[in-house]
């Protein structure tokens, strides 16, 4: 049986409501938004889909903002072998990176927030073709250029930004950080840099090594995977023999495979160096090998074990942990990079956002590659640690 008293007390506040709700404020309409609470903002889980809620211009044919450093997706995954997915990669990407922002972007273990040394956009996506591969890489090709052909914002006076010491016509050149895709669209992406710096070595985190002399091949499109173009892309002239791969652990037909792998110019790191030669080892390998030549980054999430990175369209077990892959990257810092790319990022098959957010923090350290001179040491030795333990 229901008391009369509880019953007042269940609508005392509905009827408070209807004059005045004990915890409003006292002239609810006199203001509006704007004069009461100032600008409206994006929290870090609202607002448009832009990486780390950067300004999105398309920059394709918006030529009303300059930039040091481009964020471009290229949501293509139609020479895909296994699964695929990763037209969404750009999607996921960004979307993993929304608790990310350039005033709070301040990392400790680089010890710099490397967006306040060059202008970032997102320039958006390139609409690829979905249909005609000889098209959509035509496309890539066509977007990449583009914006490389773009003046910088102007930064030149920090160390990565002054790219015209490398370029053939001595001018800084933006540097683009894209967000794949599969990998085959290194390929168009290595045609554009070929004509700006000749050719360059590619740093190539994978589980694969994307040597494939033929994956496919009945016709002269069916050669051009994401298992493939690198051969293509050496044996069109675009690549130096000073190339290395990082995280490898794929299986092969045969050891032939490598020694075509090293014919098309590259070194190999395999996945369980780490635990013979660890990471500062690996770091001294792969700069000795690209010396102080133009580098491009190329970085297949597959690198990092499934278990951290299973959004990703050939999945191999046993590869780097997150945080050995990123210290691996702090240790590359001072190369001189003229382009990143993170590929074969296929959100389907991922489970809380893990894939997506990895990928984006990722990002992050290739932003910090970019600007920042030489790897962070960090101020408190090793020895003092121990010391407080
Ligand atoms: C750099 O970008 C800022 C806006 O972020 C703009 O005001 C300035 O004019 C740009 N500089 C150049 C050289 O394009
Ligand atoms: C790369 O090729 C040049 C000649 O084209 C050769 O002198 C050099 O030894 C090669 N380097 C490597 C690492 O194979
Ligand atoms: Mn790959």
């Amino acid at each position: 049986m229901i008391s009369s008293e509880f019953l007042a007390l269940v609508f005392l506040p509905v009827v408070l409501a209807h004059g005045q709700h004990p915890f409003s404020d006292p002239s609810p309409s006199a203001e509006p938004w704007a004069t009461k609470y100032g600008p409206q903002y994006d929290l870090g889980y609202s607002g448009p889909l832009s990486f780390s809620h950067l300004p999105y211009t398309r920059c394709l044919d918006d030529t009303s903002e300059t930039f040091d450093i481009a964020i471009l997706g290229m949501p293509f995954d139609t020479a895909t072998s296994y699964r695929p997915g990763a037209r969404f990669g750009p999607y996921a990407i960004r979307s993993g990176s929304r608790r990310q922002g350039a005033t709070h972007a301040y990392a400790l273990n680089w010890q710099t927030n490397p967006y306040s040394f060059a202008k970032v956009l997102d320039c958006g996506d390139v609409p690829v073709s979905a249909y005609d591969n000889a098209l959509a890489v035509d496309q890539m090709e066509t977007a990449y250029m583009t914006l490389l052909g773009r003046p910088i914002n102007g930064t030149s006076d920090v160390h990565g930004m002054q790219t015209g010491k490398m370029a053939k016509d001595g001018v800084d050149h933006p540097r683009v950080i894209t967000l794949g895709g599969d990998h085959t669209i290194v390929l168009p992406i290595l045609r554009s840099l070929y004509p700006v710096y000749g050719p360059i070595s590619v740093i190539h985190f994978d589980a694969h090594i994307d040597t494939w002399p033929t994956l496919g091949g009945i016709t002269e499109q069916e050669k051009v995977t994401h298992g493939s173009f690198f051969t293509l892309a050496f044996e069109e002239g675009l690549m130096s023999n000073t190339s290395i791969h990082a995280g490898i652990r794929n299986k092969l037909e045969g050891p032939s495979l490598i020694e075509h792998d090293e014919a098309v110019g590259f070194e190999l790191i395999m996945a369980d160096d780490i635990d013979d030669f660890g990471t500062e080892d690996i770091i001294r390998q792969i700069r000795n090998r690209v010396g102080d030549s133009p580098v491009y980054l190329s970085f297949d999430i597959d690198t990092i074990d499934p278990g951290q990175a299973p959004a990703t369209g050939t999945p191999e077990p046993a590869g780097w942990t997150g945080r050995e892959t990123k210290r691996i990257l702090r240790g590359l810092a001072g190369l001189n990079f003229v382009g990143a790319d993170i590929v074969e990022v296929a959100p389907a098959y991922d489970n809380a956002d893990i894939t997506g957010i990895l990928a984006a923090g990722l990002v992050d350290d290739f932003l910090s590659l970019f600007v920042v001179d030489k790897p962070p040491v960090r101020q408190k030795k090793r020895g003092a640690l121990k010391d407080e333990l």
